[in-house]
């Protein structure tokens, strides 16, 4: 398991539905243009031979600014593709098995429900944990309760791994995200659906150190 800390602050996402119009490699290059430092190409409409192009070259440009870039959903594409690692739901491969697939220096990401959830993530060989749906989102149809900022706040306290926050963060309230103690927060419409990528990603990254920077003189 990587002992160093995934990159702070926003987590960004390329995403097949929700800009289905914009190439992914282009989705990829605005966000790591705005300063994104993690990527998750979420690939849900994207054939398999495809997808894996898709990685190799948004690894490419990755790796020309020392940016992260997981995959959604598939160690196979993941590992195929030379990615830096992967981000699993409930219905993918268990991350057990995505550890020894894909070796001890790889990037797992698992979506969990509570701290709860972190813990079992940690001791099946998880990094972080994705946690959420923090607010309403139309992005994805997610069956859990929204957290809300309240409860989102305790899970991460009680959680033994990193946790990045999804779900209806917009600019909005990315600064009380950020003031959240959470380490991440993937933003998905709010940042693709802009007219300037990267001048979004840098308002949504600054709104979120400025939270971190809120928390740090308020809290003991
Ligand atoms: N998992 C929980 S909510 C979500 C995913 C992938 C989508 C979040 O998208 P948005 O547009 O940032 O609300
Ligand atoms: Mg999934």
């Amino acid at each position: 398991m990587p002992s160093r800390l995934l990159p702070t602050g926003l987590y960004g996402m390329c995403d097949d539905s929700v800009r289905p119009d914009l190439p992914l490699v282009e989705q990829a290059a605005g966000l790591l243009a705005g300063g994104v430092r993690v990527l998750q190409l979420r690939m849900k409409h994207t054939p398999t031979r495809a997808a894996v192009g898709v990685v190799r070259e948004v690894l490419a440009l990755a790796r020309e600014v020392g940016a992260l870039c997981l995959v959604n959903d598939r160690v196979d594409w993941a590992l195929v593709g030379g990615a830096d690692g992967v981000h699993l739901g409930d219905e993918d491969l268990p991350v057990a098995d995505a550890r020894r697939a894909l070796g001890a220096g790889a990037w797992i990401g698992a979506t969990v429900r509570s701290a709860g959830g972190a813990a079992e993530a940690r001791d099946a060989g998880a990094d972080y944990v994705g946690l959420g749906p923090l607010f309403a989102t139309r992005t994805k149809s997610v069956s859990a309760p929204v957290l809300g900022l309240g409860r989102l706040a305790e899970e991460v306290a009680r959680s033994p791994l990193p946790v990045v926050a999804i779900g209806g963060i917009t600019l909005a309230r990315m600064e009380e995200v950020g003031a959240s103690g959470v380490h991440g927060a993937a933003v998905v419409s709010d940042v693709l659906c802009q007219p300037d990528i990267p001048a979004r990603a840098r308002l949504l990254q600054a709104a979120f150190g400025r939270g971190r920077l809120r928390r740090s003189v308020t809290e003991p």
